[in-house]
């Protein structure tokens, strides 16, 4: 039997954002997985987690047994589904299918069914000051052979607005909800009449509306024909989806900051979302993540992993192997990669006209440069954007 002999927490941050991968190593010299526990915000409580807890609960344990690891994990500490514990579990969890495929001999998506395409295509992130801005970088993508992109203007709530602060107003990252829907609306309405229809739209809201501001947005922005629109609406008002199911047709993307099961499955079951947009890590991983795909399948729903620039590249890759398994695949949201987070991560993911292309090495498929990994330490600085605050200074949702 081979067994788990180390368990540890890598810290790098290769693109100045806090990345955590977990590296397991077994009873076997020279065979080891990798996996990735991101919360970029909490990077190292994650860490905590992962070297204190489970690396002393998991040693001497069988490697081969992911879902008995998987479960007893998750209840180990009795309270559960929360984003730190779940980003540790999936850092031992991913590893663990790291190892089986290097057993198997077969790359991870393999192990999931085998291939439902040949490549992911995906989506990438546009933004601007202006409309005529975001046309630009949008056009840009475009000649990169880019087929779906996400259009911001001043990324989440909108920025360059005119907000009228009370006197002693506290500090933070102000928006005003009623300018950004104004603005965002006029930017589809200028897409639309220079691009046309065939190129695919999506928007991030962000949870940056009331619920009924969001069910309006989505009614005034059904004629633009997005691809999605993506956090219309907080975890804690998920009850609204209904609302906007009955006004608007336009697609629903939502599930980023889900961390229970019992925040997606009424979503699912009730198909009020077209698109799960799940951080796989802040579910627990691969184990999860696999189920949550099968649900998803019986409801009509489709894959739309998060992806982000705070997703180590093993995360990309692992997310990469279950786009290519899974019959209900929506669409890949993708980082552009430095030189350096390549460097330190050989076998990241790679674009070529619009698509990513799965690993075919064993396992995972992405290594890490420990070494390397130490010139890119983290830092534990309050993300600014997350004090988010409406004109007169109350706080929203970031
Ligand atoms: C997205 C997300 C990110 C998050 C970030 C938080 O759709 O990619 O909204 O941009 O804001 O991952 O740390
Ligand atoms: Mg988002």
């Amino acid at each position: 039997m081979i067994t788990i002999r180390d368990v540890k927490a890598i810290l790098t941050a290769p693109e100045g954002i806090n990345l955590v991968v977990v590296k397991i190593e077994t009873s076997e010299p020279g065979l080891y997985g990798l996996g990735c526990a991101t919360f970029t915000q909490r990077y190292l409580t994650v860490q905590n987690a992962i070297e204190e807890y489970l690396k002393p609960f998991l040693i001497g344990k069988d490697v081969q047994r992911i879902e008995d690891i998987w479960n007893t994990s998750m209840v180990s500490g009795y309270w559960r589904n929360g984003p730190v514990l779940n980003n540790a579990i999936s850092g031992v969890d991913m590893a663990l299918w790291d190892i089986k495929g290097k057993l198997a001999n077969m790359p991870l998506y393999q192990l999931l069914g085998g291939k439902c395409r040949e490549a992911a295509p995906v989506y990438i992130h546009a933004d601007g000051r202006t409309k005529e801005e975001v046309k630009e970088n949008v056009c840009s993508y475009m000649e990169e052979g880019y087929r779906y992109i996400r259009c911001q203007m001043g990324l989440y709530g909108g920025k360059e607005q005119k907000i009228i602060k009370p006197d002693h107003a506290l500090d933070g990252a102000y928006y005003d909800p009623k300018v950004y829907m104004r603005d965002v609306i006029n930017l589809f309405d200028y897409l639309r009449s220079k691009l046309g229809p065939e190129i695919e739209l999506l928007h991030d809201v962000h949870e940056r509306l009331a619920p009924i501001d969001a069910v309006r947005f989505a009614k005034l922005l059904e004629p633009y024909n997005l691809f999605f629109l993506e956090d219309a609406l907080p975890p804690e008002q998920i009850e609204w989806f209904k609302t906007i199911r009955q006004h608007s047709a336009i697609p629903i993307a939502m599930g980023e900051l889900f961390n229970n099961p019992n925040e997606y499955i009424p979503l699912i079951k009730d198909r009020l979302i077209d698109f799960i947009r799940i951080h796989v890590s802040q579910i627990g991983g691969i184990t999860p993540a696999k189920k949550l795909i099968s649900l998803c399948e019986s409801f009509g729903v489709r894959t739309a992993w998060h992806g982000p620039g705070d997703l180590s590249p093993v995360g990309h890759a692992a997310s990469v192997h279950l786009d290519i398994s899974s019959i209900n695949f929506g669409i890949q949201e993708m980082n552009k990669f430095n030189d350096a987070i390549q460097e330190v991560f050989p076998g990241t993911p790679e674009v070529k006209n619009g698509y990513v292309y799965p690993n075919e090495k064993p396992g995972i498929g992405v290594e890490i440069n420990e070494e390397l990994a130490k010139k890119y330490p983290c830092t534990n600085e309050l993300p600014s954007w997350t004090l988010a605050r409406l004109p007169d200074g109350t706080s929203a949702r970031p």
